[in-house]
């Protein structure tokens, strides 16, 4: 069985260990655009077998909180340029995960002061962060079905952007409640039509996104990230029937040939087994997928190892320990302690919380 050290082939990637790098919402990104620092910070971690970028904006209308990039403008491209050039040189690879938030914004960040876009014109009960701080997201308008095909041109327009910016693919993000798992779930798609209703109407978004961006890239450099039993404290309720959506999807994704399924398992930064939240079969679903398939979700060292060991998963991610450790890899392989996450610098910010973590000889730090 292999260790989280075994170098592995996933798509068209070749990584150098099982350990993946997070996306990680860090929002020092000053008006969308990549900076120094954040080349910095991700070349610091570049020993990671890959690398998946904070969440970054497909669009305008995709943005749903301050300071996070953005990969649809020539001034991202080169921006991001820095950072995917920092990994590759110290050896690492990198993709970049592609976000429509939908519903989860504001108007203060949106062209023109829009309403943010959704599969549904009900607002969701939660609170985003813009230059005046928290407050509740702004309520949506429901896309019509004729304005799909632009939006899913806008995942090809980006998936083209971010490969003329050096990534080694991308993650479409169909996870944490944002725009297509607005379309994934009954608790919050109320459409009719092509696009609502049946489990293989509300999945069409997803499966034309992930046609889109693999038709762009080549479906072995497309990853997607899913999460059927994130709340994030009632707040989004949950499918009615999670596993038969999730069968239904990866069986949709099945035939595409992408590079791995990213798995969420339980509530998103939170308990791995939610109080009352309905039973997951994650061997079925990972059986299904000829893939790699990749878990996330409070996995410490130990866990990892079993999870590797037990054949339930070919890569795991890690999140907060990964921004408390840049060299996180060397300090799974050599059982050494960790550095303690800092939270308070986790959104927004400088370097304080972000690039000075120590790594575990002083002496490598650049
Ligand atoms: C934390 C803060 C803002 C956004 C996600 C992109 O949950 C995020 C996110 C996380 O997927």
């Amino acid at each position: 069985m292999p260790t989280l050290f075994d170098p592995v082939k996933v798509g068209a990637l070749r990584l150098a260990n099982r350990i993946v790098m997070a996306p990680l919402t860090r929002n020092r990104a000053p008006g969308g655009v990549p900076t120094a620092l954040m080349a910095d910070y991700y070349r610091q971690r570049a020993t990671a077998g890959l690398i998946i970028t904070e969440a970054s904006q497909i669009s305008g209308m995709a943005q749903g909180y301050l300071d996070t990039p953005g990969i649809y403008t020539q001034a991202h491209i080169d921006a991001w340029r820095q950072v995917t050039d920092g990994v590759h040189s110290a050896g690492g690879q990198i993709v970049i995960q592609l976000w429509h938030v939908g519903r989860i914004s504001h108007r203060s960040l949106l062209p023109g002061g829009a309403e943010p876009v959704s599969s549904t014109a009900r607002a969701a009960n939660t609170k985003t962060f813009t230059r005046d701080g928290f407050v509740p997201v702004s309520t949506p308008r429901a896309l019509r079905d004729e304005e799909i095909p632009a939006l899913v041109a806008d995942y090809a327009h980006a998936a083209r952007c971010a490969a003329k910016a050096g990534f080694d693919g991308v993650e479409v993000h169909a996870a944490n409640t944002y725009l297509i798992e607005q379309f994934l779930r009954d608790s919050i798609n109320d459409r009719h039509g092509p696009y609502g209703g049946t489990i293989e109407n509300r999945a069409r978004l997803l499966i034309e996104v992930l046609q889109a961006v693999g038709s762009e890239l080549g479906f072995e450099r497309v990853g997607v990230r899913l999460s059927p039993l994130t709340t994030f404290g009632g707040s989004a309720p949950l499918d009615s029937k999670p596993q038969a959506l999730m069968e239904h999807v990866i069986g949709k994704i099945a035939p595409m040939g992408l590079a791995y399924v990213h798995m969420i398992e339980g509530e998103t930064g939170g308990a791995r087994e939610p109080d009352g939240a309905p039973a997951m079969d994650w061997d079925v679903l990972r059986s299904a997928f000829p893939g790699a398939w990749m878990v996330n979700n409070g996995i410490d060292g130990e866990h990892a190892r079993a999870a590797l060991a037990s054949g339930h998963a070919d890569l795991v991610a890690f999140g907060r320990s990964f921004i408390s450790n840049p060299d996180l890899v060397r300090r799974l392989r050599e059982h050494a302690s960790l550095n303690t996450l800092r939270a308070d610098f986790l959104y927004g910010g400088g370097a304080e919380g972000y690039t000075d973590y120590p790594m575990l000889d002083e002496s490598i730090v650049a």
